[in-house]
């Protein structure tokens, strides 16, 4: 792509998702269709959510002293934070934080709930708008002042292990919406440095964008007990005595819905899975002079009986040429379009198109064409997928050479080295490199362990122990397998 720039903010006008003439910066208008796109992702997302977190709804505003209680996770976020500070004329005794996320907000109420061990684990999530005063350059759904669409998990739990898991249960979840959505993900451990203020650590997944950045689009936090003894979160335990939770917390936002946009569209517009598709079939009449109303009559019929079986289907009736229509069919990223001619029906056929491939299929009207519809959304949802990981697993690339890791990633690539895990030489790779370490791959120790088993196998080569065990920068025993990336 060209200028991924220029070609994003144009797709986000043209398909009416956004408008981003709002005049505060960081913050935009959702238009219709772009809600829709936004409420079938939010659909996915809570049917995973519900299954075992339950929804709940918390103030948006914060007390400043609840806000300030955690040294480490305020100060992460000061700079960031909106704050109400009248009521009316009357300047407010305590000033009011507009939640920059919500565990300041969550947390002195789990203090009230949680009481005993039979109350855990507790797993809430709520979607709701957050504000942070970015003062990075702002981008539509990328980087935003107000996240429209803020997903944020939070769960308590009576012990470490069951905390660790839950890390592992998010991000499996996180996975499964994901892959529903196509979108492509490297799942790492930040660096301390880049972790969530005041977590034990933190679990990131970054998405691979075509302008060759990756963008952070989750993120699985273990909190241990921090904010537990910050807010006075305990339970009592088996025998009777009390001990401070143990939480993790994690989130999604808009760049969820950015990622769809950005990683599926082609030059023609938006390309959309069909599970998410505002409209996931548009029938377009080709109509003449003639047979106009037989043909509608089709179009109706085969419009209900799509409906019928759940599909979310159109008819482009507007009285305009039929390329036009196509045009704007293939910009609003529906996955599949019928056209239905008066030939096609004196001979009970239709013309249907897939906005992935622009491929032509001829559907027989008198068979069950319902199904082989679901069946192509089911192709095309396989597609984009294979595609979008395609591309990702081919822009990876190993380096043992730092010198050369600026160039790799200048040519729109994220690189893979080999690293100590050492703090102070990782933000020296990052100050070499001027770019980021997303973070590692594997847990402490678990690395090198399968590599010593890869050693020991009988049939296999003496690996070059330079390229294997050696850290990228100094070269001192390497631990972990690091990606290096130009981030958004
Ligand atoms: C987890 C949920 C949290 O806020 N508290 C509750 C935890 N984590 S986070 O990493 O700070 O944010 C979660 C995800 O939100 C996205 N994000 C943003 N998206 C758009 N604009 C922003 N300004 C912005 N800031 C964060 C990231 O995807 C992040 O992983
Ligand atoms: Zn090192």
């Amino acid at each position: 792509m060209e200028d991924f720039s220029k070609w994003y903010h144009n797709i986000l006008e043209e398909a009416e998702i956004i408008d981003s003439r709002y005049p505060i910066k960081g913050m935009s208008v959702w238009l219709p269709h772009g809600f829709k796109l936004r409420k079938y992702i939010l659909k996915e997302l809570k049917e995973l959510f519900d299954k075992d977190h339950e929804e709940v709804l918390f103030p948006l505003l914060v007390p400043e002293d609840e806000l300030a209680k955690e040294g480490i996770h305020v100060k992460g976020f000061e700079d960031e934070v909106y704050w109400v500070t009248h009521g009316g004329q009357k300047e407010l005794n305590k000033k009011l934080a507009i939640r920059p996320t919500s565990e300041t907000a969550m947390y002195p109420m789990f203090s009230l709930w949680v009481r005993s061990h039979i109350d855990l684990p507790m797993k809430f999530y709520q979607v709701v708008n957050t504000f942070r005063y970015e003062t990075k350059h702002t981008r539509p759904l990328i980087r935003v002042r107000e996240i429209t669409t803020f997903k944020e998990a939070h769960t308590v739990h009576s012990n470490q292990e069951d905390a660790a898991k839950q890390v592992e249960i998010a991000i499996e979840l996180y996975k499964k919406l994901f892959d529903m959505l196509a979108i492509p993900y490297l799942i790492s451990k930040r660096p301390v440095w880049d972790k969530f203020p005041g977590a034990d650590y933190t679990m990131a997944f970054d998405t691979f964008f075509p302008d060759g950045k990756t963008l952070q689009i989750g993120t699985v936090h273990n909190l241990g007990q921090t904010f537990a003894k910050t807010f006075d979160i305990k339970f009592e335990n088996n025998e009777g005595n009390h001990e401070y939770a143990y939480q993790t917390c994690y989130g999604l936002s808009d760049r969820v819905i950015a990622s769809v946009i950005a990683i599926h569209g082609d030059e023609k517009g938006l390309v959309l899975p069909p599970a998410i598709a505002p409209d996931q079939v548009t029938i377009i009449p080709i109509i003449f002079k003639d047979g106009g109303e037989e043909v509608m009559a089709k179009c109706n019929e085969i419009e209900s009986s799509l409906q019928s079986s759940g599909i979310r289907v159109k008819i482009d009736d507007r009285d305009m040429r039929p390329g036009k229509k196509f045009y704007d069919f293939e910009l609003s990223g529906c996955p599949i379009r019928i056209e239905l001619g008066p030939r096609d029906l004196a001979e009970n056929k239709a013309i249907l198109v897939r906005r992935d491939t622009l491929e032509k299929i001829e559907i027989n009207l008198e068979e069950n064409y319902t199904s082989k519809i679901q069946e192509i959304f089911e192709e095309i949802a396989i597609n984009l997928k294979n595609k979008a990981w395609k591309h990702t697993e081919e822009n990876i690339t190993h380096s043992s050479n730092l010198d050369e890791v600026k160039d790799i990633v200048a040519n729109g690539k994220i690189v893979s080295v080999d690293w100590c895990g050492d703090e102070d030489c990782g933000k020296e790779i990052e100050e070499i490199t001027e770019l980021d370490i997303l973070g590692t791959q594997a847990e402490e120790g678990k690395e090198k362990k399968e590599k010593e088993l890869d050693t020991k196998e009988p049939n296999t080569e003496e690996p070059d122990a330079e390229t294997r065990t050696t850290c990228i920068n100094c070269k001192k025993e390497a631990k972990y397998k690091a990606l290096i990336a130009k981030t958004y």
